[in-house]
């Protein structure tokens, strides 16, 4: 999953001799520089210096692939399934496939990017949620995640072939988006589909 966060919270506590410092130039890292004028009356003259702190939050610049970020399969040997992807519904030519070489041909046909993820589970109620109901990549059981597609453009179509042992699994878009302070996970808005591999 990648946090996509699209847009920084810049969180300014500066403190100016000055009331005149109007330029605050807030880096990502961090760091904040300032400038300020002062002017005096009577027959003095003054220069001021503004000084600020600020610090960025964010865990990433929500970097979204405009070219496939795995590359085509090569070949058409196994089973392809089409998955679809809009805002917010992922949709499978399938829901059964049997076990082996699998070829996810996945196409974004929505506005915003979108990530496809493979996970063995029969529901989303076995695994980890965060409080927007994004699962949490970390808390997996290990070898529950079993292959990824990262977040990449609408228009795109990619792919990702994996080796699919019987079982059952979702197919999830994992991103969670914040904007405005406003949260927005894909996966409890609709982007899971289940798929059950068949020995
Ligand atoms: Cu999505």
């Amino acid at each position: 999953m990648k946090r996509l966060i699209l847009a920084l919270v810049l969180l300014v506590a500066a403190c100016g001799t000055d009331d005149g410092a109007t330029v605050r130039n807030l880096g990502a890292d961090g760091t904040a520089t300032g400038t300020g004028t002062a002017t005096g009356t009577g027959t003095a003259t003054g220069t001021a210096t503004a000084t600020g702190t600020g610090t960025a939050t964010g865990t990433g610049t929500g970097t979204v692939a405009t070219t496939c970020p795995t590359p085509a399969s090569g070949t058409t040997a196994g089973t392809r399934v089409t998955v679809t992807m809009t805002e917010f519904t992922i949709t499978l030519d399938t829901d059964q496939v049997p076990a082996g070489p699998v070829t996810f041909v996945v196409e974004n046909r929505g506005e915003e990017p979108h990530e496809v993820a493979v996970v063995r589970a029969a529901s989303l109620d076995e695994l980890p949620t965060d409080e927007h109901g994004a699962i949490v990549e970390e808390e997996l059981p290990e070898g529950s995640w079993v292959g990824e597609i990262e977040p990449f453009a609408p228009g795109l179509t990619c792919e990702l072939t994996l080796d699919l042992e019987p079982g059952d699994y979702l197919i999830i878009c994992n991103i969670v988006e914040e904007e405005d302070s406003e949260i927005e996970a894909h996966l409890p808005l609709g982007m899971v589909a289940p798929l059950t591999v068949t020995g």
